[in-house]
């Protein structure tokens, strides 16, 4: 099972950031596909709710240093 959510990311500024964050939730276990968009402070991820939550999603963005919240 797939799940598709939306989030959004505060505190990119340059497409740098776009592929570091690609890159994180890309290897997180249970995601599937990351896209960001800088422009809409956006990024859509296909994951396995089995595998991992949105808050685990959220968290591995922070981490990072940038903000997080799925929309919904
Ligand atoms: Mo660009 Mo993003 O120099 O963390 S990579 S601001």
């Amino acid at each position: 099972k797939t799940l598709t959510g939306q989030f959004r990311i505060g505190g990119m500024t340059c497409s740098a950031c776009v592929s570091s964050i690609e890159g994180i939730l890309t290897k997180l276990p249970g995601v599937k596909r990351a896209v960001v968009a800088l422009t809409t402070s956006s990024g859509e991820v296909e994951y396995d709710p089995s595998v991992i939550t949105k808050d685990e999603i959220v968290c591995a963005i922070e981490d990072a240093g940038f903000d997080a919240a799925f929309l919904q």
